[in-house]
């Protein structure tokens, strides 16, 4: 009987502790919040008012086994007709911000420098800035978002150097057209999976397979095009626009799979590996050293007469460092890193280059992508990483957010937000790292790339079958606008 009431009242006991493990203190008053979407996971409108191809609309028009259940973003969340909807839903929530992306064939149908500019493209986002404006929310624009203009896949896409000038072109038209009401831009999202996943697995779009030669030339290119955006709103546009841009990049936290010195120094080739790639020139200047010497060890042993990992030469060195007016993260999990052998020189790869063995927890709640394992305590160690790392810069958390099947009872988010945020807050309370704002992936279910839709994030759920994508809040959301309006992200604080 007692051992019967012990095994009853036991897991109501934990269940309860489970829930208010979280912090009880305020989010300090400059801190703010925000939700995040990116254009081709919501727009839809593939073809509307004179919108070019871009290789996402490529790959689900032209490979039926590249996306989950043929899915494609024809139509998606339908923001191209819905977005005064979308508004009042941002502004439902009550956060600060709303950041979401241009896509650049929607503005340049031809992708390519020097050709001509849809007006109606560029209506829409002045449109809806001026939407989020007029509601009280700060517009966060991402110029890139992966939805790249097939003409410029036809050429090679960012593996070929070209690509820097295409993109600068593009970036010099979206300040001309929105920079008056704009004033935070963020260059590319993730360089990281559009390199790896698009140039290197092959997982993405346009699903190229060269991993450890395409995805180095992918960021090299992508990184001078960050800096030369950089640059060209120093010279010709902050001193009137008044706005502040950076790049985001993303990482999960790798924790070292042991004590051991290697497993530990594991962790941080995988870190300087998958974070450091980007932020390391952008920061200092050029890539980390352990990936310059590893990559040019690799290739020499492999008999290449140069390295694989291309070089900056001084002059962009110094032209790179220093491109950022803050440090934008996307992270969502963690991993533990573990030392390998050096693999055999005929292995080329950038995960052989790498040398970490990297895998997930089966003790971690699942979600439902494959690749996220709900960890909250790698967000802490991971912000304390870039903080020490780069120098203790001001940090955007600019996605965070967790999957499931669906439906709108969602304590799995709820209690995934709770969680994460509380790591934040003891981050900025107790290690005094300089984190200013956060944002929630994703306002609403939306095209989750190759997975389709059958993987939701959203605050709010997206009716896909109706015609008007009819939109319901989450219990998640409720929690979100509690946790905005009182600052508490427990019942009281
Ligand atoms: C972010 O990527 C993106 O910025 C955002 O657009 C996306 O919706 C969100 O996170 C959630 O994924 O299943 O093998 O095809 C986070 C990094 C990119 C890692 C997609 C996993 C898919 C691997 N993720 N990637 S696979």
């Amino acid at each position: 009987m007692v051992t019967r009431l012990v095994l009853f009242v036991l897991p109501c006991v934990l269940l309860f502790e489970k829930a208010y493990t979280a912090t009880n203190r305020t989010f300090p008053s400059y801190f703010k919040f925000g939700v995040a979407t990116a254009s081709y996971q919501v727009e839809g409108a593939w073809n509307e008012d004179g919108k070019g191809e871009n290789i996402w609309d490529h790959v689900c028009h032209t490979n039926s086994t590249f996306i989950d259940n043929k899915d494609n973003g024809d139509v998606a969340c339908d923001s191209y007709h819905k977005y005064k909807e979308d508004v009042q839903m941002i502004k439902n929530l009550g956060v600060d911000y709303y950041r979401f992306s241009l896509s650049w064939s929607r503005i340049l149908p031809r992708g390519l420098a020097g050709t001509p500019v849809n007006q109606l493209g560029i209506n829409y986002y002045r449109n809806l800035t001026q939407e989020l404006l007029d509601n009280g929310i700060e517009p966060m624009v991402t110029m890139f978002h992966w939805d790249l203009p097939e003409p410029l896949q036809d050429i090679g896409g960012w593996p070929n150097p070209e690509l820097e000038d295409h993109f600068v072109y593009y970036a010099r038209t979206v300040f001309e057209q929105l920079g008056d009401l704009v004033k935070f831009w963020m260059t590319f999202n993730e360089p990281k999976q559009t390199c790896q996943e698009g140039y290197g697995l092959g997982v993405m779009a346009p699903g190229i397979k060269s991993s450890g030669i395409a995805d180095y030339k992918c960021a090299h290119t992508l990184i001078k095009a960050h800096a030369k955006t950089y640059h060209l709103y120093d010279d010709e546009f902050r001193a009137k626009q008044n706005g502040s841009i950076g790049i985001v990049a993303d990482t999960t936290w790798y924790e070292p799979a042991s004590g051991s010195d290697a497993d530990k120094a594991a962790a941080e080739r995988a870190l300087q590996f998958k974070f450091g790639w980007f932020l390391n020139p952008i920061v200092n200047g050029n890539y980390p050293q352990v990936m310059i010497d590893r990559v040019d060890e690799r290739s020499k042993k492999q008999g290449f007469a140069q390295s694989r990992l291309p070089k900056f030469t001084d002059e962009e060195i110094e032209y790179i460092k220093g491109t950022h007016d803050f440090v934008a993260v996307n992270t969502y999990t963690t991993n533990y890193a573990q030392d390998v052998e050096e693999p055999d020189s005929d292995e080329l790869s950038y995960e052989s280059d790498m040398k970490v063995e990297l895998f997930l927890d089966d003790d971690w709640e699942e979600s439902a992508s494959s690749w996220l394992r709900v960890v909250p305590w790698g967000i802490r160690k991971l912000v304390n990483w870039v903080s020490k790392t780069y120098n203790n810069p001001e940090i955007f958390i600019t996605e965070n957010g967790v999957s499931d099947r669906g439906g709108i009872e969602d304590e799995n988010r709820t209690s995934f937000y709770r969680e994460y945020l509380s790591n934040i807050l003891e981050a900025i309370e107790e290690d005094g790292v300089n984190v200013t704002r956060y944002t929630a992936w994703s306002l609403m279910d939306n095209f989750e790339w190759a997975r389709g839709y059958a993987e939701k994030y959203g605050l709010y759920s997206v009716d896909f079958k109706s015609s008007n994508r009819t939109r319901t809040p989450k219990a998640s959301a409720d929690y979100y606008k509690q946790v905005i309006t009182t600052r508490c992200l427990v019942n009281s604080c």
